[in-house]
């Protein structure tokens, strides 16, 4: 495992800032967001597995200020027999998970990593995701290199509408 970094930053619940300041200090109100140079990580989420689950996926939004487009790569963690990069296609009505080899971080733009859409694949878990912990995953990004993101397990009930740090209310 590597030393901090500039690229190989962790963050459980405050921001982190490299040596950039272009997204300002403004404050720590978001729960948990990560800047990694030009990119910056906000909620990583992991759903909480229910009895039986072998397999896990995992949630974040990733914002791009660089004039440059980005693209992640891979994603690595331990207690997983493998980690794969998938995205949820529609065939007939019916929806069906796909590996991708990549998912692009547009240039000054974002992606955002929910269910029903992107999502990192955790595969083969050798113990269940438990609500109310973290798990450290490494990110690999074709430019901004490797960024460590603590993912928080979320509860099985969690809502994928709360991306933006409140719970919603909605029903
Ligand atoms: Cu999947």
């Amino acid at each position: 495992m590597n030393n901090m970094t500039k690229k190989h930053l962790s963050a459980l619940a405050f921001t982190l800032v490299t040596g950039l300041t272009s997204f300002g200090m403004s404050s720590v109100a978001m729960a948990t967001e990560l800047v990694a140079g030009d990119l910056k990580l906000t909620a990583p989420w992991i759903r909480a597995s229910v009895p039986g689950q072998v397999n896990g996926a995992g949630y974040v939004q990733i914002n791009n200020q660089a004039a440059q487009a980005d693209r992640l790569i891979s994603a690595t963690t331990n207690g997983v027999n493998r980690v794969e990069l998938h995205t949820i296609i529609n065939e007939n009505g019916v929806a069906k998970m796909r590996e991708v080899p990549g998912i692009d971080v547009p240039a000054s733009g974002v992606v955002k990593l929910m269910p029903g859409g992107f999502h990192i694949m955790f595969l083969g878990l050798s113990a269940p995701f438990k609500a109310d912990t973290t798990v450290p995953v490494t990110l690999k990004f074709e430019k901004a290199g490797e960024v460590k993101v603590n993912f928080e397990i979320k509860p099985p009930t969690f809502n994928p509408g709360a991306m933006s740090g409140h719970d919603s209310h909605k029903h």
